[in-house]
């Protein structure tokens, strides 16, 4: 009997699935494919079931041979282990992202005369139904709360981006890379009080209060699935800041990182150039202390932000603070730097690191931006935040943009620069 293989990336079998199985019959032995958590989260939505339910969900189908587990979304491991004569997939590969794992496939197969079967992909009322109801249960506040702390198992190092609005929100959403057969996308969003307050056009001052920051949240939230990790700057009062948690695991968010500086907060990235405070460390432990005691599940995540290399009060004080605030009960440690040079970020983390094994670190390569992600996660760092980078990119083609119009007295000269009017009518799709 030959081997026809197929890979399903899905949490709930529709007719679209039963279609390839009944089409995968007429060549041979069906043999599906289970990708792993891992390879899943990468190119995919983060799966709504565990792999092991996804595993039995395929192996009680009728007319299956075998279950193979894939994992990589690329063929290679498959081939190599399976040695399928054919590969069948819904011709929805055949274009986009997905068309490099096709060539992959096909690139593999012809090594030894195997062949690709493209079925129609099934896309209709039933299926689009079935689609929302996955989006909506990733989006839901139990299930979204929970799922920085499900990535922190599951990837090398959390990529979170800044978002401050619906449409930011659908860009971290949305964009998949296909780069040299590896795809990626962002794991988690970051709601900036920088960038935040910057749309607005308000100083980073702890000015624009907790009651818009929320409605920006709630903005993100309703066009996003991905986990929210907040940016709560000082937390405020202490007596304040119990309910901005309760408040924000309520919401769904899955982390406010607080950083330790008290009195008129100003944005780290000025350090030195401006007066700013940096707190006690009893107080600040207080602070974090009561945030946990207010918590209510055991999702959401407080994580404590420290100051003292950014205000130059030097490596061991960063280092006391770290462990006095994972004592105080901190999930996370946000260290920060503005320095050109990742040294100091690395010598944190490395020491860190030696006295505490598993408490997260977080860090934004804002200024030392020539750290790579993998380098980042050798020196034990979890998550990584780019902070600022949407709102920096759009401010200066939408300021050329204006400059132009005015320059030339109509909007020609800028078309060429510009989304098409037919891609920005159809961006937000319909319900
Ligand atoms: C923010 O994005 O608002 C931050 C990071 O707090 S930084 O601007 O580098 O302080
Ligand atoms: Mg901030």
């Amino acid at each position: 009997m030959k081997k026809v293989y197929t890979c399903f990336c899905t949490d709930i079998i529709h007719e679209g699935h039963l279609n390839i199985i009944k089409e995968a019959q007429k060549y041979g032995d069906v043999y599906i494919g289970v990708l792993t958590d891992e390879a899943m989260i990468k190119y995919n939505r983060f799966p709504t079931i565990s792999f092991e339910e996804r595993v039995s969900l395929v192996k009680n189908l009728n007319g299956i041979k075998d279950v193979v587990i894939q994992t990589d979304i690329m063929y290679n491991q498959i081939v190599a282990q399976l040695h399928p004569d054919y590969i069948i997939h819904g011709d929805n590969w055949k274009s986009g992202p997905l068309k490099a794992i096709r060539d992959n496939a096909e690139q593999l197969l012809k090594a030894y005369d195997g062949k690709i079967i493209d079925v129609p992909y099934t896309y209709n009322e039933n299926v689009k139904r079935i689609d929302a109801q996955l989006k909506e249960k990733l989006s839901m506040p139990e299930y979204r709360r929970k799922r920085l702390k499900q990535l922190l198992k599951l990837r090398p190092i959390v990529k979170s981006i800044e978002v401050h609005s619906g449409l930011t929100g659908l860009i971290a959403e949305k964009t998949v890379v296909e780069n040299n057969g590896e795809f990626d996308q962002f794991d988690a969003m970051w709601i900036s009080s920088l960038c935040d307050s910057t749309a607005k056009g308000k100083p980073d001052i702890e000015l624009v209060d907790m009651t818009s920051r929320f409605r920006t949240i709630d903005d993100v939230m309703e066009v996003t699935t991905k986990p929210i990790i907040f940016d709560g700057d000082t937390g405020g009062l202490t007596e304040h800041f119990v309910y901005t948690v309760r408040s924000l695991e309520r919401m769904g968010v899955s982390a406010i990182i607080i950083e330790d500086k008290t009195g008129l907060k100003k944005n780290s990235l000025f350090g030195t150039e401006v007066e700013q405070t940096q707190d006690t460390i009893e107080h600040f432990c207080e602070k974090i202390t009561a945030g946990k005691k207010v918590q209510l599940t055991d999702d959401f995540m407080i994580i404590a932000r420290i100051e003292s290399l950014i205000l130059e009060r030097g490596m061991d004080d960063a280092l006391n603070r770290a462990s006095a605030y994972v004592k105080a009960g901190a999930d996370g440690i946000m260290i920060h730097s503005r320095k050109k040079n990742p040294d100091e970020i690395l010598e944190f983390c490395d020491k860190f690191r030696k006295g505490n094994k598993h408490t997260p670190i977080v860090v934004v390569p804002s200024s030392f931006n020539t750290i790579t992600e993998a380098e980042l996660a050798e020196h034990g760092v979890n998550i990584v935040i780019y902070a600022n980078q949407l709102t920096r990119s759009a401010f200066p083609a939408m300021e050329q943009t204006a400059k132009d119009i005015l320059k030339y007295h109509r909007a020609k000269e800028v078309d060429s620069r510009l989304m098409p009017i037919k891609d920005i009518i159809s961006l937000i799709e319909e319900l």
